[in-house]
């Protein structure tokens, strides 16, 4: 099926969808003024991205488009809020950082092989302590809690950042939506990450905290068991002075495995 057709298919069965909708419940004038009212809103807010991500139709898309792959790291979505070019730097955030200091580290490869991946550009990003990107929080830096770094040799990275906060979908249109239907406007804390290395495919997802709020209730429903890790608390003094620290931190540990992009083809995974 060529593009065109696959476009006609889609308005076909859109049209469909709505004329359904509209004769079950009855759709008033006046409630017809008022959607095409608030879409318009959300677009003129910017936030029509962040409605497929609240109407599920993002993670479902995710899902289709790598849920059957077996092999390596689960993806998710990558989310409105990602921003290209951040610093190459393996402490995301400010010293003083809101927050709990917190280290998350562990190693990449190959997902055929079992093989460490030198040379894997991480790129995360995460809300702050107060629950604000950096772009939607002027008390932040320009980049803050976002960054690029490479793993070692030995396939391993470790990163310094803060503990992600849960997170509210931000004040707008989408939000009060949200709201006036009585569903869940949060998200669990998350950190995202999108790993790239010459070779294998480029895999993009987010890291969840065990025991958290809201891992049940995602707003945008993409937690994966699979994606959540457990936070580790360290008070001992020793450590502290070692990692040069006047207050406790966290450690969180997360192995990433990466699909060759040659052997995908021919994996044959059943699609
Ligand atoms: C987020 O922080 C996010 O990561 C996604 C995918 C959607 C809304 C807010
Ligand atoms: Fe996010």
């Amino acid at each position: 099926m060529d593009g065109d057709e696959r476009l006609r298919l889609g308005v076909d069965r859109v049209s469909a969808a709505l004329l359904e909708i509209v004769e079950e419940l009855g759709v008033t004038e006046h409630e017809l003024r008022a959607a095409l009212g608030f879409l318009a809103e959300v677009s003129q807010a910017g936030q029509l991205p962040l409605l497929a991500d609240v109407l599920g139709v993002s993670v479902a898309v995710d899902n289709l488009t790598h849920g059957a792959q077996h092999q390596g790291t689960a993806s998710s979505v990558e989310g409105p809020f990602y921003r290209p070019g951040a610093p190459l730097r393996a402490q995301i955030c400010r010293d003083d950082e809101p927050g709990d200091v917190c280290f998350v580290s562990g190693r990449v490869t190959d997902a055929a092989t079992g093989a460490p991946l030198p040379g894997v550009l991480l790129d995360v990003w995460q809300a702050g302590a107060g629950g604000k990107y950096e772009h939607e929080d002027p008390e932040q830096p320009d980049y803050n809690l976002r960054g690029r770094l490479y793993t070692d040799e030995e396939g391993s990275y470790e990163l310094r950042t803060v503990v992600p906060p849960p997170y509210e979908i931000p004040q707008g249109p989408v939000n009060r939506l949200l709201m006036t239907v009585g569903r869940n406007r949060f998200r669990p804390a998350h950190l995202h990450v999108k790993l790239s290395c010459q070779g294998y495919e480029p895999r993009t997802t987010q890291l969840f905290l065990e025991g958290g709020a809201h891992l049940d209730d995602d707003t945008i429903g993409a937690v994966k068991p699979e994606l959540t890790g457990r936070l580790e608390k360290h008070d001992d003094p020793e450590e502290l002075s070692r990692r040069g620290l006047d207050r406790p931190f966290f450690t969180y540990a997360y192995d990433f495995a990466l699909v060759p992009s040659a052997s995908r083809e021919g994996a044959g995974d059943g699609s």
